[in-house]
């Protein structure tokens, strides 16, 4: 009896250590992202690609009921969009293999609603079979977007049924086209279908474990990666790495998709006027990446199957102001200084500083030798064991005042923090980290002068 009482003592000791470790797990701070989640962060900028039925007859949403015949593109050629892909500065390309209208891009086997009844390539061709190659050719990583919705099948109605035509679908992609970077789950069109996806991630993960499973927050416990909420190319500050759901917490960075054309995924006739704007992406691409998230600019080949010469010319200049901008890292020219910081401001994303043991705050310091006008800094924090920084200062030295002088703050830092003020002149500038969780590491502290192009 007493031996009995002793070992409910101990069962109790034991549940409450396990309540107290699973708390302590659950602290924001202390949860991790995979190794696929930082690889995928790293990428910064990735496009979506919308071709499809749609694309020859002018509509955004298909019901399905067009006739495969409609997709006949005469000069198909993915490695020009890939060309102005990879000269915009992206890193990856995810494909929309079946849009919601539910016509197939490759010769599946689980329906003849596909590019196998057109009449492109006499219905042997494979869209996402060359574009998988041609992205590859041009050191694009590549991914596909299934979507769940289908407008066109009949199985649709019979979730159970549907789940199996779904799952088969994957397969088919999961099997055929090397490493998958990213699966965009798009949860349009589905409120109130009943999906398996338990069943769907098990598919995927049995053939792409790293794929980056892109989802709304709905799908908290299956996505890598969340939906920013709105498809304008903002992401709010503070922008946090880990969301919480219900008490649950996880590591979901965030993604913002926002098409090259104004509100438009799919190519128009007559539509030059919703192409947006050198100025326009480069505040995209601040409010984006700038805010640690990952941007995902859509694009859409026109009904020859080539990127119009205006959006090819539009993601030349964007990736070379992007290349210009990255050039002028003032941070790269500091003089002096404690040698510890060099490895935030080596412009090497790959070495970082540490703040030292248990410290919960810390600065970095750049000393130039004369006085430099900026008036951006980019940081980026370490983010492999957590997101810890959570108060920051930015602050230049003010010699008639003999203090230092913040001119710029906020709270996360995360994958990358653009901070944008105006102009100042200083001999000596920092990051002051005022809280982290845990001591702080950084990648990079990069000073710069973009003028006013970036308008916040
Ligand atoms: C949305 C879809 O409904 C749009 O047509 C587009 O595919 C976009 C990327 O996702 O949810």
């Amino acid at each position: 009896m007493k031996q009995a009482r002793m070992t409910r003592f101990l069962l109790l000791l034991i549940a409450i250590a396990g309540c107290i470790s699973a708390g302590a797990q659950d602290a924001a701070g202390d949860i991790r992202p995979a190794p696929y989640q930082v690889a995928w962060q790293d990428l910064e900028f990735g496009v979506i690609i919308h071709f499809s039925t749609n694309t020859f007859l002018n509509q955004e949403w298909g019901d399905g009921t067009a006739n495969p015949s409609a997709f006949n593109p005469t000069q198909f050629d993915p490695e020009q969009w890939m060309k102005a892909i990879q000269g915009s500065g992206a890193k990856y390309v995810v494909l929309v293999a079946k849009h919601h209208d539910g016509f197939c891009l490759w010769p599946t086997e689980q329906t003849s609603y596909s590019v196998k009844s057109s009449p492109w390539k006499g219905g042997k061709g494979d869209v996402v079979g060359e574009v998988a190659r041609a992205a590859r050719k041009y050191g694009l990583k590549f991914g596909v977007y299934l979507s769940p919705w289908d407008r066109h099948e009949p199985k649709y109605k019979d979730s159970a049924e549907y789940d199996k035509y779904y799952n088969a679908e994957l397969e088919e992609l999961a099997t055929r086209y090397g490493d998958l970077v990213e699966f965009w789950l798009d949860g349009a069109g589905s409120a109130g279908h009943i999906y398996n996806f338990p069943k769907i991630i098990e598919t995927l993960r049995t053939y792409q474990p790293n794929a980056i499973v892109f989802a709304d927050t709905g799908l908290f416990e299956y996505g890598d990666a969340r939906w920013v909420g709105n498809e304008a190319g903002i992401v709010d500050y503070e922008n946090w790495n880990v969301i919480d759901r219900h008490g649950y917490r996880r590591w979901r960075p965030v993604e913002a998709d926002t098409p090259l054309r104004d509100k438009h995924w799919f190519w128009h006739p007559n539509d030059e006027a919703s192409l947006k704007g050198l100025d326009t992406l480069l505040d995209t691409y601040d409010k984006t990446v700038g805010r640690g998230a990952q941007l995902m600019l859509g694009l859409a080949p026109d009904n020859r199957g080539l990127l119009p010469d205006s959006d090819v010319k539009r993601l030349e200049e964007f990736g070379a102001a992007l290349k210009n901008r990255a050039k002028g890292n003032l941070s790269l020219h500091h003089f002096a200084g404690p040698a510890e910081f060099n490895d935030a401001l080596d412009g090497d994303s790959d070495t970082f500083w540490s703040a030292p043991a248990d410290s919960h705050h810390g600065e970095i310091e750049v000393q130039f030798d004369h006085p430099v006008t900026f008036d951006h800094t980019v940081t980026m924090e370490w983010l492999n064991e957590g997101q810890h920084v959570q108060k920051y200062a930015i602050e230049i030295w003010s010699e008639p005042d003999q203090k230092w002088k913040a001119i710029a703050d906020g709270q996360a830092i995360g994958h990358k923090k653009t901070d944008t003020f105006p102009p100042v002149t200083a001999k000596r500038v920092r990051l002051h980290i005022l809280s982290s969780t845990e001591p702080a590491r950084i990648r990079e502290f990069q000073l710069y002068s973009w003028g006013a192009v970036t308008s916040h």
